[in-house]
């Protein structure tokens, strides 16, 4: 923008007897909404192990206990496996079924789930009410759909919690379909789980981009518009020409020079003659008005 704006203060003129009078610039009203950016989101139903998982493969501590909703609020870690290697694990606290529609605690929460590249859905081996493992996944991948479609279309794993302690026939079962089954407590899986969450991470951030599209805030376009009033009269209408004339004494010849080489600059001549303006014609910029005089040649 300053480049755009002639010196007031050259060689020929060195103190100026004029001033811009300055603009108000935009103004408006944003809310800002911060999401949690994780590479992997822990999807669970309420008691399923994710605190007590992340807890076991960073440094994070959050609070963990025998009962639902436990985690209040969703808490980062960082999982290093090597030195060129980790990625950032968010436990998000615990969803039930209509947590989409509002229940739990799901709801507020749903929305950090929408910034990770992967997800982890944990399934609770030992659910204290009794809810089948493939029930659980059922209904947290509907609540994820419902909340946002395209979550599904992320990259997920899905991984049976709690292995030391599960039912010999409902392990079986979930170990036939071939998913991961882990147990934070003894450790069984969890290494070759985060290792292939670590794999799975690398391709999306290779692939994913993140869609910032909702938070671009473009300046108003600078171009200037020419609208015929009536017979050989113009209003222009444009923030640089607008900015051209918004001096503080349009009277002293300085001024007068200054404007008509900034609106000269900005290619009003061209416009106006294109739009038909004759010689002698009466042109308005907000309240500032002139007379056109055609250039010869
Ligand atoms: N036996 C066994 N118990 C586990 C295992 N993982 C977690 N638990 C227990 O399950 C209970 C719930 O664990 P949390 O890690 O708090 O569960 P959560 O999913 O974070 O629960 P919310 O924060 O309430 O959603 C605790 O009593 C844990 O000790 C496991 O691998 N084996
Ligand atoms: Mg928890």
């Amino acid at each position: 923008m300053a480049a755009a704006t002639p010196d007031f203060c050259r060689n020929k003129r060195r103190a100026p007897k004029f001033a811009e009078q300055g603009e108000h610039g935009p103004e408006r009203w944003l809310t800002l909404e911060l999401k949690l950016m994780a590479d992997v989101a822990l999807v669970g139903y309420p008691n399923a192990g994710k605190s007590t998982l992340i807890s076991t493969v960073s440094a994070a501590k959050p609070k963990i206990a025998n009962y639902p909703f436990t985690t209040l609020e969703p808490h980062l870690g960082v999982v290093r496996i090597d030195s060129a290697t980790e990625f950032v694990l968010a436990d998000i606290p615990g969803l039930i079924e209509g947590a989409s529609d509002g229940r739990g605690l799901g709801h507020q929460f749903l929305r950090h789930i929408e910034r990770a590249r992967v997800l982890c859905v944990l399934a609770d081996l030992v659910s204290m009410e009794g809810i089948d493992p493939d029930h659980q996944v059922e209904v947290l991948l509907r609540e994820l759909a419902a909340y946002r479609p395209e979550l599904l279309e992320r990259p997920r794993l899905i991984v049976g919690t709690k292995v030391d302690a599960a039912e010999p026939a409902v392990l079986e079962r979930w170990k036939a379909s071939g998913r991961h089954a882990i147990s934070a407590v003894t450790g069984a899986g969890v290494r070759e789980l985060v290792g292939e969450l670590a794999q799975i991470v690398q391709e999306a951030r290779a692939s994913y981009v993140i869609d910032d599209s909702e938070i671009t805030i473009r300046p108003e376009p600078e171009g200037t518009r020419v609208e015929k009033l009536g017979d050989n009269e113009f209003r222009l209408h444009g923030r640089s020409v607008e900015r051209a004339v918004a001096l503080n004494d349009v009277t002293s010849p300085d001024a007068l020079n200054y404007i008509d080489d900034r609106l000269t600059g900005l290619g009003v001549p061209r416009l106006l003659a294109r739009a038909g303006a004759q010689d002698g014609a009466t042109i308005h910029i907000k309240e500032f008005s002139f007379i056109y005089t055609a250039q010869v040649g």
